[in-house]
């Protein structure tokens, strides 16, 4: 593809010196990473909002497909969002959340059980999990209790 002309551009670079050489390379990169958040959500917006310390979907019901997760931090400790389940693993939200902050987490769900929890400290066990059903199928009761 690109390489072709990148060669060419590069021999005649180098009988100029190896800097230009540098100088073409360098130049052939991406302008500049974009940021994060302004990208578009791409599928279905789910709101994740997280306390503590408990996570809360703003919508149940879940078909395969799409979806961008928004992970809020409306708690008062540090959180993230992670996700696991077919052909999602173990997919979660960079860093951890500030109280406050946010992230987002695109996914493609298949069909089954997803396991949406916290992975910061032991938050999973004090009531940050849950799990989530794809398929239509009834919603298995939350396995982790209360
Ligand atoms: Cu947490």
């Amino acid at each position: 593809m690109s390489i072709r002309r990148a060669a060419r551009h590069g021999a005649h670079a180098l009988a100029i010196g190896t800097a230009a050489v540098f100088a073409a390379a360098c130049g052939g990169t991406t302008p500049s990473s974009p940021p994060t958040s302004a990208a578009a959500p791409a599928g279905t917006s789910v709101t994740a909002t997280m306390t503590d310390y408990h996570i809360a979907l703003s919508q149940t019901s879940f078909t395969p497909g799409k979806y961008t997760f928004n992970a809020v931090n409306s708690g008062k400790t540090p959180h993230a969002l992670e996700i696991n389940g077919p052909g999602v693993v173990n997919q979660r939200t960079p860093g951890t959340l500030q109280p406050g902050q946010s992230a987002t987490l695109t996914v493609t769900l298949g069909t089954g059980s997803y396991e949406l929890w916290c992975p910061i400290d032991g938050h999973k066990g004090l009531g940050m999990d849950l799990t989530v059903t794809t398929g239509g199928g009834p919603a298995p009761s939350s396995p982790s209790g209360y």
